[in-house]
């Protein structure tokens, strides 16, 4: 019987990056897939989580199963970063959390949740999306809606689009947000239009899922959780769902967290019990291998800093990638204006490239972007910038 199963179709962005693997082309650049890469390409492993894994190899004493939401330790340094330490959903201990495989795992923990708890909610996703987002949610069984968020005429935010939808949702629906660095199209809202959208979906009684998958690669670790911090008023509820995958580089360790704000302490404890409820469903528990790692950095004064100063470094280079990508186009007599480019936030910038000049990029110049016209800036580099550059201005030019 299993041999009537069909093959699913490839996923839109990891499938590029195993065309890309297979291609023999020597000046291919693969510039799909969000993975930060330094400038010379690779993705590196951060000195404070090397250091941290070393001393955490010498203390090992145990492999026994971690509780159902993870490492205590771990979910209350994630809150603090999240929250901000001291804050009132932390002190007033409205918080459930769990720490999860993944930015991932969070999300389809969320939506499990969702399910089970909140029967009839319509999930409500911003267009365009990350592609795994109705993946996973669809997979969850959640209905699924669109608001408006991208003005591709003038490359900002539709805000008065996104606005006016928001109003609209009904009560006791659910607004996925990206918390900052929107992927695919680099664009989030400003402070004030936080501030605005909290208010507007706390009035309506709309519950808001942030995805919170670029903690500082905007502006700072702090300064990105502006948004998240919006919609943590008093009395309010939420959900948030980290992930550590880019800013520690600790993709393939599967570290991310899933905080559940209830409007007071006692709802806190009863959301608690059914979080571990759907994640013993799931997968019962998480490995604790990242999350350990996380915990070490953010508990070290020494390993934490180290930590903020290569966050920074790696925003400093994509920003760096950002002016001169903008810069390469116009050398390359690329017709248009790209300024845009450098004010789009986080690893993407969404490049307006018709699907068609997407293939031709790949066909005839090896230059792998995803289908949406979404280049990984991450990916540029002081040696494949002119070419990248110069391939665009071809297919841009026939
Ligand atoms: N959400 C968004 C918008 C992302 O772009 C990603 C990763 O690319 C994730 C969530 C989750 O990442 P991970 O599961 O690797 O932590
Ligand atoms: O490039 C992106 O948008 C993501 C990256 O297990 C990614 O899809 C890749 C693999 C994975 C999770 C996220």
């Amino acid at each position: 019987m299993l041999e009537q199963i069909e093959p699913a179709p490839a996923d839109a962005i990891l499938g590029l990056t195993a065309a890309f693997n297979s291609d023999p082309r020597s000046e291919k650049v693969n510039l799909s897939v969000g993975v930060y890469k330094d400038e010379h390409g690779k993705t590196p492993i951060l000195d404070c989580v090397r250091t941290a894994a070393t001393e955490l190899a010498a203390e090992a004493a145990t492999k026994s199963y971690l509780p159902i939401p993870g490492l205590v330790e771990y979910r209350e340094a994630v809150c603090d970063l999240l929250f901000g330490s001291g804050h009132e959903v932390i002190e007033g201990k409205r918080i459930a959390s769990a720490q999860t495989p993944g930015g991932t795992g969070a999300l389809r923990v969320a939506g499990e949740f969702i399910k089970a708890n909140l029967p009839g909610a319509t999930l409500w996703h911003s267009d365009p999306t990350w592609p795994n987002h109705p993946n996973v949610f669809n997979a969850c069984g959640l209905p699924l809606k669109k608001y408006p968020y991208f003005d591709s005429q003038n490359d900002r935010l539709d805000y008065e689009g996104m606005l006016a939808a928001l109003k609209k949702i009904p009560a006791g629906d659910v607004v996925l947000l990206h918390g900052c660095c929107h992927n695919p199209t680099g664009v989030d809202p400003t402070g004030q239009q936080w501030t605005e959208i909290a208010s507007v979906l706390r009035e309506r009684g709309v519950l808001p899922l942030l995805d919170f998958a670029y903690q500082g690669f905007a502006d700072g670790i702090e300064e990105d959780a502006a948004g998240l911090r919006a919609f943590s008023t008093e009395g309010a509820e939420l959900m948030v769902c980290s992930s550590f995958s880019k800013n520690f580089s600790l993709y393939r360790e599967r570290v991310g967290a899933l905080a559940i704000v209830g409007k007071t302490a006692e709802s806190a404890s009863a959301l608690q019990t059914q979080l571990n409820a759907v994640i013993r469903r799931l997968y019962s528990n998480p490995p604790a291998h990242g999350a350990e790692i996380v915990n070490k950095v953010l508990r070290s004064a020494t390993l934490r800093e180290q930590w903020i100063a290569d966050v920074a470094a790696m925003r400093r280079r994509i920003n760096n990638m950002r002016q001169g990508f903008v810069d390469g186009l116009a050398e390359a007599g690329v017709p248009g204006d790209f300024s845009f480019i450098t004010q789009q936030r986080g690893m993407f910038s969404f490049s307006g490239l018709s699907k068609e000049q997407v293939e031709s990029l790949r066909d005839e110049h090896a230059v792998y972007i995803v289908g949406s016209g979404r280049i990984n800036v991450a990916g540029l580099t002081p040696t494949n910038l002119k070419y990248v550059a110069e391939a665009i201005g071809d297919v841009v030019g026939q």
